[in-house]
């Protein structure tokens, strides 16, 4: 952690191996991949293996992109709603991935994945895991863009105790090591306007999701 003259400290551990970085990502830059992303695989409902449509809408780019359908949850190259490959991963957002896991101390993270999830006031994501992925090794990042929210975050027992935290546009959130299979889970979206996306919250996870 770096010492922040002006009285700041935005890189903030909030478990063994999560990390908070305040503003890292320059927020208003990334819109444009997201446009483009959602131009070639737009966002939509994904179906959970019961048959229920999830609240968040989701697309993904990058060489693998997290499904869910009656099938069940996993990843695939080809996006099921176009019968294409996802959109190419854009660079910037690889590299303020990267930047950013080397910042909480994971050097040598390569993301072969990026959720891209939109939530609308009064939508929530429930506790849960990330366990589809092929190992977990690496760590996952994730990139707060638009309305704030408020994160839960627990331990890798489902009863250990949960802690909020507020995230806002451009904030980045590092979990590794000990952390990897956290439960977590975002609480309902509030209502408001944000200056560039207007009413929603949009966030970025980024994976290694495959083989290494
Ligand atoms: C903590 N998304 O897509 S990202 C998800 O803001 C997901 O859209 C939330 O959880 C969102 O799976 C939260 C933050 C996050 C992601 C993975 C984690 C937190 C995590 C893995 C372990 C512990
Ligand atoms: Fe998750």
């Amino acid at each position: 952690m770096t010492l922040d003259l002006f009285g700041e400290r935005r890189d903030e551990a909030i478990g063994p191996g999560a990390m908070i970085l305040r503003g890292f990502a320059p927020g208003d830059a990334l819109l444009d991949g997201v446009e483009q992303v959602a131009r070639l695989s737009p966002f939509r409902h994904m179906l959970t293996p019961g048959g229920r449509q999830i609240g968040v809408e989701m697309t993904n780019c990058g060489p693998l992109g997290w499904v869910s359908d009656r099938r069940g949850y996993r990843y695939e190259a080809v996006d099921p709603a176009t019968g294409s490959p996802w959109p190419a991963m854009p660079t910037d957002f690889a590299a303020l991935a990267k930047a950013a896991a080397a910042q909480a101390g994971f050097a040598g993270f390569h993301p072969d994945a990026c959720l891209v999830n939109r939530y609308a006031p009064g939508v929530k994501m429930g506790l849960h895991q990330d366990r589809d992925e092929a190992g977990f090794d690496a760590p996952i990042v994730s990139v707060s863009l638009g309305l704030p929210a408020t994160f839960q975050f627990g331990g890798t027992d489902r009863k250990d105790p949960i802690v909020r935290h507020a995230v806002a546009h451009g904030d980045v959130v590092v979990w590794g090591g000990p952390s990897r299979l956290a439960w977590h889970g975002i609480l309902t979206l509030k209502p408001g306007e944000h200056p560039q996306l207007g009413r929603c919250r949009i966030n970025l996870t980024f994976r290694q999701a495959g083989q290494r």
